[in-house]
């Protein structure tokens, strides 16, 4: 859920043009009761607003960064340049080649600064907001049993669509 006084995860875009295109991170977040909040600020336009978010993260108790920019992509290489929490990185759809340019700036970090880097597009951002939700569980058992009942609630509706194809094959 939406929760900018404790949020746990922090949601950063390069644009509010990115949100509609990554908005399934924060809905997988709101799925597992996981407070989070969105902001806009760009490594390129406005590189001190992100310092400072970056470095004030870990006191107002944000666990997880998400990052998610298009073209040269480089928001999630600098806040991981900034702190030692995990990041999870969202490259954006382009219309240069369907958003290589967003994958491969983001993807290709030097050694030592790690960015998890998620799908451009498809399962990506929802994947992203589930990394998060994994990475939060690994210090809190409640959570942890929601993504396990998760993932047998995703084999029981596998189970349910073979069937259904079955039967109208
Ligand atoms: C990036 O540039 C943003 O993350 C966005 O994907 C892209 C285009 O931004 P706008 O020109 O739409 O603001 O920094």
């Amino acid at each position: 859920m939406k929760n900018t006084e404790n949020p746990r995860v922090g949601i950063l875009m390069g644009s509010d043009s990115d949100w509609p295109k990554i908005r399934a991170a924060a809905d997988a977040l709101a799925e597992f009761g996981v407070p989070y909040e969105v902001r806009v600020m760009s490594a390129h336009r406005t590189p001190a607003l992100v310092e400072d978010f970056v470095k004030n993260a870990d006191a107002r108790g944000i666990k997880v960064i998400l990052a998610a920019a298009g073209g040269a992509a480089h928001l999630a290489g600098v806040v991981a340049s900034h702190t030692v929490m995990p990041v999870i990185g969202i490259p954006v759809a382009t219309d240069f080649c369907g958003g290589l340019d967003s994958l491969l700036s983001m993807v290709q970090m030097p050694g030592d600064i790690p960015v998890a880097t998620v799908a451009v597009g498809g399962g990506g951002p929802r994947n992203a907001g589930l990394l998060a939700v994994e990475i939060l569980a690994v210090g809190d058992a409640a959570l942890r049993e929601k993504l396990v009942d998760f993932r047998k609630k995703l084999v029981e509706k596998i189970i349910e669509k073979d069937k259904a194809l079955q039967e109208k094959l």
